[in-house]
């Protein structure tokens, strides 16, 4: 039989719930993180083959709420077809009434994830090259730490942080004055060394008014973008800003599904997008989204999970960024690394990651 022509069904799904210190605690305006709580995915089939994933649950209490709902759903999945498409809309009809959205819909994510990843290995392919691409190097910014931290300290972990090879670095704004943001703003620009770009993320911090009064005094910083700077659905006002402000403006990494991201082109929100894997709604969702992104010529970026989002954006003809975080990597036996500021997929197959059994056990909640 040639690889992947037999068809294989599931079996119920383990999820194990891990909190892994981070290297770099994250504060951010909105919360301060010091141990990324994961739920690693595991969906293997009756014939054998392992498809893996994981899902960054913001805080640990989700990560174990989610493991008997996900019990739930594995035994109601169990026996079915592996087949991506076919089990997305399966799921989407085992929530139905619940409402498929927020953690449940980035488990839902996670497995479709794990599904592919399957697939992608019983057909002894790397993902991106089940999608129809192969891995290809992608530029890459190194998001890890660099929260809410006074401006030496930033400057110090900026410097830190390119020499980990990134092609560019993410601060952290939305203090309480904007003339502390434009400090650190300034003494981290001031130290990188030319052609690493700086990129600042207030993570929803401020109201429209404040929003318009501080983007515009980040004007002129050399900044390569500027990140949710008001709620994240506030559409219509990202639109004001984003014509008000010469420096770009970044929206997407909470566009939960399609809806979302088609309401931001209706307001012209944005004229690209940072899509993040599990609330977009896992491969399946990505291949939908980069579909309607490439029609309106929006570049895309990702967000978090670059080891899937490093075969996604390989598959996406309008890539752009990997958000590169390491949140992952204690738990991977063969993490990623940035070469010369770009990230390429491994040519394994499926997403090309084995977990490190010792760091879950270590790891577990
Ligand atoms: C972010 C993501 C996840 C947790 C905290 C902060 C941030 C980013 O918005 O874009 O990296
Ligand atoms: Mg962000």
């Amino acid at each position: 039989m040639t690889p992947g022509s037999e068809i294989l069904h599931l079996r119920p799904i383990i999820a194990t719930p891990v909190s892994v210190p981070m290297n770099r605690p994250l504060g951010t305006s909105a919360d301060r993180v010091e141990s990324a709580p994961l739920l690693r995915l595991d969906l293997e089939t009756r014939e054998g083959v392992v498809g893996r994933s994981h899902t960054f649950c913001y805080k640990p209490g989700i990560a174990k709420s989610l493991c008997p709902i996900l019990s739930e759903l594995g035994k109601a999945l169990a026996g079915s077809r592996l087949a991506p498409v076919e089990l997305s809309e399966r799921i989407a009809g085992f929530f139905k009434l619940a409402g498929l959205a927020g953690p449940l819909s980035s488990a839902a994510s996670a497995i479709d994830v794990a599904a592919w990843d399957a697939l992608a290995i019983a057909n002894e392919l790397p993902l991106a090259m089940l999608l129809g691409s192969a891995p290809k190097p992608i530029p890459a910014y190194t998001s890890n730490g660099l929260g809410l931290v006074s401006a030496p300290e930033a400057a110090d972990e900026a410097e830190q942080l390119v020499e980990e090879g990134g092609a560019a670095i993410k601060v952290r704004v939305g203090r309480s004055s904007h003339e502390d943001d434009l400090t650190v703003v300034r003494a981290v620009r001031d130290r990188m060394p030319v052609g690493i770009h700086v990129m600042a993320d207030y993570n929803q911090a401020c109201s429209f008014a404040e929003a318009m009064h501080r983007c515009r005094g980040l004007d002129g910083e050399g900044l390569y973008w500027i990140e949710e700077p008001i709620r994240h659905d506030d559409y219509l006002y990202a639109a004001l800003i984003a014509e008000a402000v010469h420096t770009p403006i970044r929206i997407g990494e909470n566009f939960a599904g399609i809806g979302p991201m088609r309401a931001a082109f209706d307001a012209v929100a944005s004229d690209d997008a940072m899509l993040d894997l599990d609330r977009i709604g896992g491969v399946t969702g990505w291949r939908n989204a980069v579909a309607l992104a490439e029609s309106w010529r929006w570049e895309v970026s990702s967000h978090l999970y670059p080891e899937a989002s490093a075969h996604l954006l390989s598959a996406t003809p309008t890539r752009h960024w990997l958000e590169c975080v390491d949140w992952a990597s204690p738990i991977l036996q063969q993490p990623l690394s940035i070469i010369d500021g770009s990230v390429t997929a491994p040519s394994r197959p499926g997403v090309g990651i084995e977990w490190d059994a010792a760091a879950i056990a270590k790891f577990r909640i």
